[in-house]
């Protein structure tokens, strides 16, 4: 397929670490020297390009540029001859702070129920939406105590996305990825200040903005009998309204396995957290493992409840028939928090992947890999095997990338940059069981990937980088008249699917997989924003600023 050549230097717009891997991308021509110029237009650095090679998933030949030896904060530009110099990017030891904080303050954005004043949202401040304390339950989740037709209280919690509906499949992989950075990294995110309405008052900010939906999932679990509802939604999408403008009903739908166990999971995961904050949270850390347990016993009373969208029903479905992985990863995780065998899984026939909103036995593995002191001897082995195996596989993948970057074809689909972030994460669990230079190397090269070191030469990351996406499917950035969309937010990335493309007003630039985004507010297959990508940005950004050698 023909693809317009690209025809700049691609870098991270954030910037890099000092101690860091630094690669660019540079479109394949008669030059074979680059050079790297500083603030005052001083020379830093000169290197030779590496062979021409065409990547395949953007139908493209490129050369790259290897700048790791420069190590000295500043502000720099990639040089070379025949191209417009490459976007300014900053090398400093704090490069991800201000990203990190940023992405987790996109949650606060997304909370529902709430105001968000000016002094914390700045000028996307905006009035409260969604109360959700007059929810009514649909026919598919009427229950004994709770006939259809009756009222429950739900608020709180984060919109799903760019709509205005709260799924709690999604919010299990989001909450706990954001709950493992609180666990691996608290050395970058125990003081941060997030500008957030909690900010001061003894938690860290990441675990008050993590609570915010926790409390909604508590909601969201039947006390008749601990079945946990799928999700609390609007019969259909709301219109392009700000929150406080959408006022259609709000049904609880169907109570399903995989919101069960989802839930279970990462209740059980939060009791251990909050387990260290009981002074103030009395009581809070045993509460949450008390409903993980309810939540599995329900799961295995109810093993094949997979959701089926009603027909009065069309938001998102979140639908998955494959529960194996969800068992594995609540059982994982109840185990770790009670240390009863009970509810361990078979480890030995537990495969590992790179973890999805409906692929979560990633998540499993994620756990094991940082409990492995409490773990048998036997039990420790398999799972650093296991890691390691996934870690050199990624490893691999990235080797053999001639964009040198860990993505092959079929991995750019509906949350591209997700699977980039989520790679990057499966490899950093490899990282932390053993330190080897490629592996954090490939890890860093698909947070490039997403921060601008791509074809598009754009960053996925509103308010990040020199040429963030404008016009991200997400209705309070395209309802609140402020130009600026709301910042921090990873935008879906290229997928080749188009599933949009129909109601579009203009066309994707390219067919191909890497090319295959479009930044305006109609596609949402390729540029809505959702909680689960966010938060393996925030993991990983909190990652590198831990684990980058200095
Ligand atoms: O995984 C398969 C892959 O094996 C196959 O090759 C490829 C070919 O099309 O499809 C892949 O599946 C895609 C899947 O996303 C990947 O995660 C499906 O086609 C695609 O339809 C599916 O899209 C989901 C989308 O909802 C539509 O259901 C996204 O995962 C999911 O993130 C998205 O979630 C929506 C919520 O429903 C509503 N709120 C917004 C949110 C974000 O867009
Ligand atoms: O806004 C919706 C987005 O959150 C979903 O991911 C997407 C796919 O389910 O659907 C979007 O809503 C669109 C609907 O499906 C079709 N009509 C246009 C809506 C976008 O404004
Ligand atoms: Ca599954």
């Amino acid at each position: 397929l023909a693809a317009p050549a690209q025809d700049e230097i691609a870098v991270n717009q954030v910037g890099y670490l000092p101690g860091a891997a630094k690669v660019a991308d540079v479109p394949a021509g008669r030059a074979t020297a680059f050079s790297v110029i500083d603030a005052e237009g001083r020379t830093a650095l000169r290197g030779r390009l590496g062979a021409a090679s065409t990547w395949a998933p953007a139908g493209q030949a490129v050369r790259l540029a290897d700048f790791s030896a420069l190590k000295r904060p500043g502000r720099y530009r990639l040089r070379v001859e025949g191209l417009p110099d490459s976007p300014a990017f900053d090398i400093g030891a704090e490069a991800y702070a201000a990203l990190n904080a940023g992405a987790i303050r996109a949650y606060y954005f997304n909370r529902a129920s709430t105001p968000l004043l000016a002094e914390h949202a700045g000028p996307w401040a905006r009035a409260a939406g969604h109360p959700d304390d007059h929810v009514i339950v649909h026919a598919s989740a009427a229950g004994p105590g709770r006939p259809e037709g009756s009222v429950i209280s739900a608020p709180k919690g984060w919109y799903d996305a760019g709509d205005y509906n709260k799924y709690i499949v999604n919010s299990g992989i989001t909450v706990y990825t954001l709950l493992a950075a609180w666990e691996h990294f608290p050395e970058v995110l125990r003081d941060q200040d997030l500008r957030i309405p909690e900010s001061g008052n003894g938690l860290p900010d990441l675990l008050d903005e993590a609570l915010w939906n926790l409390e909604w999932m508590l909601a969201m679990q039947d006390p008749a009998d601990g079945g946990v509802y799928h999700k609390l939604t609007n019969k259909g999408f709301d219109g392009v309204v700000m929150p406080a403008d959408a006022k259609g009903e709000r049904y609880v739908v169907q109570k399903t396995t995989a919101a069960a166990l989802d839930f279970a999971a990462v209740m059980a995961q939060a009791s251990r957290v909050f387990a260290a904050f009981e002074t103030e949270r009395p009581g809070l850390s045993a509460r949450m493992l008390t409903a993980a347990r309810r939540a599995w016993s329900w799961a295995q009373a109810h093993p094949r409840e997979i959701y089926r969208q009603p027909a009065d029903i069309h938001t998102g479905e979140y639908g998955d028939p494959e529960l194996s992985d969800e068992f594995a990863w609540a059982g994982v995780e109840l185990w770790v928090s009670t240390g009863e065998a009970a509810f361990r899984p078979d480890l030995e026939r537990l495969p590992i992947g790179v973890p999805s909103w409906g692929d979560v036995k990633g998540l499993a593995w994620v756990t094991l890999g940082s409990h492995r002191q409490d773990l048998s001897q036997n039990d420790s082995v398999v799972v650093k095997t296991r890691i390691m195996a996934l870690a050199d596989q990624l490893t691999a993948t990235w080797r053999a990338s001639a964009y040198r970057v860990g993505m092959r074809a079929q991995d750019y689909e509906w949350g591209s940059s997700s699977v980039m972030l989520n790679r990057a994460l499966m490899l950093i669990q490899g990282y932390r069981l053993a330190p080897r230079p490629d592996t954090l190397a490939a890890a860093q090269a698909l947070f490039d990937h997403v921060l601008g070191r791509n074809p598009m030469g754009r960053s996925l990351v509103t308010g990040f980088g020199s040429r963030p996406p404008r016009h991200p499917h997400h209705r309070p950035s395209e309802a609140d008249g402020v130009d600026e969309p709301v910042p921090g937010f990873v935008v879906g990335g290229p997928n080749p699917g188009q599933q949009d493309q129909p109601g579009c007003p203009v066309r994707y630039a390219s067919p191909l997989p890497a090319r295959s985004w479009l930044d305006h507010f109609c596609s949402y297959a390729s540029n809505e924003v959702a909680i689960n990508w966010n938060a393996p940005l925030v993991y990983v950004s909190a990652a590198l600023q831990a684990l980058t050698p200095k």
